[in-house]
């Protein structure tokens, strides 16, 4: 295990004295060195001398996906574009992604945190694990691969996809960890069973993440395969997979919080809220260099609790999440809002502004189909008409949301207006 027990263990006392030092300094950095936060501080009558430890945070102003999108795509970065030498992005709440940048000493931090996750889930060097997040722009494929790199494993480069090859490499290679999301490791212990290798499979713990589970979820997964399964979190906009992880006593999820402050706030008046209260989660980053961000609202429900875990650790945990403040979907592990789909839809003119998404797990992975209303002008039972529009429309939402969804055209007024805000939304999935 690789423990950093200097960071994971420290006193509250120490700890608080090292979150007011970094917090210092990063309000100091992102005052001279980004223009949006410069003018949001003047906005907010607050300067980086008002700022004399972790007490002050409240005095500085939140910091939204909307402001990352309206910055689109580099306006939030602190360093130099020559300090910058990767690139991340994430679903936007309309068209664009949010961007996120990492200097050389943000991927040396962010490796250091997923490895220090990875060992809560008790990986050692001595283990051959596959990552089956996707790789890419997506964080979880290479925010994994080098946080195992970092511990020392044999990293399995799987991605996403083919299942039937993973399982055969997890048999072949002796495969003793997975990187993946939830529901596709449910999936997999299926397609392990159907092949009758459940019992050829080495594996021993399973880190998942990128999508909400429950503990039900958990001790099912456990259960089929014969594992411990841990609870990884993370977004893009603070770091990626990393930001915090459960150990063995899966008592909540320790939070990297000598990098990242997190706060619970009431999302309607945006006050704190006491421990234990859930509200949604914020944080600041207070060692990044490519893109550090103030009060983040990260728009995800949980709650917090300090004290010494039975594990040793005395970092702040997160309880599992039980939800989101905004209308954000979890598809496959990709993020979608419904604002993507409408804006997206926009540029077909044969259709109207009325959609539905119905969001549904068989063989525990996710489905989306959308029903779209046709434009009365255009509405024709021609089948070729309507094959060809199914094909332009799939080929639009797939260049928008990054998954592919079932298209349904539907006739010109057979989607059920809504008499007050409009739902697009029915979430089939039951998280067990
Ligand atoms: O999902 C990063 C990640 C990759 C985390 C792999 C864990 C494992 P984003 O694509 O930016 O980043 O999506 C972030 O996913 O705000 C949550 O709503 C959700 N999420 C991530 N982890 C969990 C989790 C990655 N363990 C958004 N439980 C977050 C529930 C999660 N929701």
């Amino acid at each position: 295990m690789i423990w950093n027990k200097e960071a994971e263990c420290m006193s509250r006392e120490e700890m608080t004295a090292l979150q007011s030092e970094r917090l210092v300094r990063l309000v100091k950095y992102v005052y001279d060195n980004v223009e949006f936060y410069r003018r949001r501080m003047d906005a907010a009558g607050v300067k980086p001398e008002d700022i004399h430890g972790i007490e002050d945070i409240t005095k500085l102003p939140y910091t939204t996906k909307d402001d990352l999108r309206d910055t689109y795509p580099f306006g939030l970065f602190a360093a130099p574009h020559s300090d910058i030498v990767r690139i991340h992005a994430s679903s936007g709440t309309t068209g664009k992604a949010t961007v996120v940048g990492y200097t050389a000493a943000d991927l040396d931090v962010w490796a250091e945190c997923v490895a220090r996750c990875l060992s809560m889930a008790g990986v050692t060097r001595n283990d051959i694990i596959q990552v089956a997040y996707g790789y890419g722009l997506f964080t979880g494929g290479l925010g994994a691969h080098y946080g195992a790199e970092r511990v020392g494993a044999m990293v399995v480069p799987m991605s996403t996809g083919n299942s039937k090859k993973l399982t055969t490499m997890m048999v072949d290679f002796g495969a003793t960890a997975i990187a993946c999301t939830p529901s596709y490791l449910l999936h997999l212990s299926e397609v392990l069973r159907d092949n009758d290798m459940l019992d050829k499979i080495k594996l021993r713990t399973a880190i998942c993440g990128a999508e909400p589970w429950t503990d039900k979820m958990r001790t099912d997964i456990e259960g089929r395969l014969g594992i411990s399964a841990h609870d990884i979190y993370g977004l893009s906009e603070i770091m990626g997979p990393g930001v915090a992880c459960d150990c063995e006593y899966h008592s909540g999820l320790h939070i990297c919080e000598d990098h990242f402050y997190p706060e619970i706030i009431d999302p309607k008046t945006l006050e704190p809220v006491a421990d234990g209260e859930t509200g949604e989660l914020v944080f600041t980053t207070l060692t990044k260099e490519g893109i550090p961000l103030i009060r983040y609202r990260t728009k995800d429900l949980t709650s917090i609790r300090r004290g010494v875990c039975e594990c040793g650790r005395t970092s702040v945990r997160i309880s599992r999440f039980s939800g989101r403040s905004d209308d954000m979907l979890i598809i496959r592990g990709v993020n979608v809002f419904p604002s993507q789909v409408e804006a997206a839809l926009i540029e077909v003119e044969e259709v109207t502004p009325h959609y539905m998404m119905i969001v549904d797990r068989e063989n525990n992975l996710d489905t989306l189909e959308i029903q779209v209303e046709i434009d009365k002008k255009y509405y024709t039972d021609e089948i070729r008409g309507i094959e060809r529009l199914t094909k332009k429309i799939a080929g639009v939402i797939q260049g928008a949301l990054g998954i592919n969804a079932k298209i349904k055209i539907m006739g010109p007024g057979s989607l059920k207006r809504s008499e007050g805000k409009a739902v697009h939304v029915i979430d089939n999935r039951k998280l067990i």
